[in-house]
């Protein structure tokens, strides 16, 4: 899996989402999923309209959001066609199926009309895939399942990793990959590892947050679309820091795919 370009990758993609994650790194050349944990929604525009070209996807967390208005999502939607990134909400949903399809389709922030893909927790049982499957409003959708989580003392075991990958296995055409650490979590290349807790140095936040480098996540443990954060929003110049992060990404994953490592 990890030795294939994106290109290659994208053609053995059974969800739609995966398929046209993997078109666009393969067209812009970016691995790098921007994580905009602002609470500000101009903030988050402003930065998307200076970064948006560098990157492949943008992860939300929509509920953080102060100023949220459904204009916000609409102009979200438009930085996302222009620019040609997608857009993941990390809700990590993690209930039964019923409460989780009412949480994607309705309230405040009606996740299933305007998120290309997903973040859900395996946790509850496969129930919780078929109600993600269920909203019929949808013509492209996907979902990661989280496999792994990058934090300290994390509660994940190796054996609810293994019944996770094969949970995913009986929805192809819904799973975009798994979020996930290590290269041999999954061997399928049509999906996608998204991997978080990345930083420049490895190094650790004081709630838990563990970071590892890009050549040690790409060159290692087989990462495909890398998800930074404060890496970069709290950089003195985001912009000029997301190039550095999309330029020191993608060389690892040229590094990779050559075979030379
Ligand atoms: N995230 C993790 N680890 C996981 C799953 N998700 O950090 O295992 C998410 C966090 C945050 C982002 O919710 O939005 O990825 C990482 O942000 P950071 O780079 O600022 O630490």
């Amino acid at each position: 899996r990890v030795l294939l370009p994106y290109e290659k990758r994208a053609k053995l993609a059974t969800n739609a989402v995966a398929k046209q994650l993997f078109d666009i790194m393969a067209i812009k050349k970016t691995n790098l999923c921007l994580s905009v944990d602002l609470t500000s929604s101009t903030k988050i525009l402003d930065l998307l309209e200076k970064v948006g070209e560098h990157v492949c996807l943008v992860k939300t967390h929509i509920d953080i959001i102060e100023d949220y208005t459904s204009e916000f999502i609409l102009q979200l939607k438009q930085l996302a066609q222009r620019l040609n990134f997608l857009i993941l909400e990390d809700r990590k949903y993690a209930d039964i199926g019923n409460t989780v399809l009412l949480q994607y389709s309705k309230g405040l922030y009606k996740v299933e009309q305007w998120a290309d893909s997903v973040t859900c927790h395996s946790l509850p049982g496969e129930g919780i895939l078929k109600a993600l499957n269920s909203s019929t409003n949808v013509i492209s959708r996907g979902v990661f399942l989280l496999a792994e989580m990058s934090s300290e003392g994390n509660l994940i075991t190796p054996d609810y990793t293994e019944a996770t990958v094969k949970m995913a296995a009986k929805y192809p055409e819904l799973i975009t990959g798994f979020v996930c650490q290590k290269k041999d979590t999954f061997k399928d290349p049509g999906l996608i590892q998204l991997t978080p807790g990345v930083q420049l140095e490895s190094s650790k936040d004081e709630l838990g947050q563990v970071y590892n480098t890009p050549e040690k996540v790409i060159l290692e443990n087989g990462a495909d679309v890398i998800v930074v954060g404060r890496g970069i929003v709290a950089a003195k110049n985001p912009e000029s820091q997301a190039i550095i992060y999309k330029d020191t990404l993608w060389r690892c994953y040229m590094k990779r795919v050559s075979g030379k490592m």
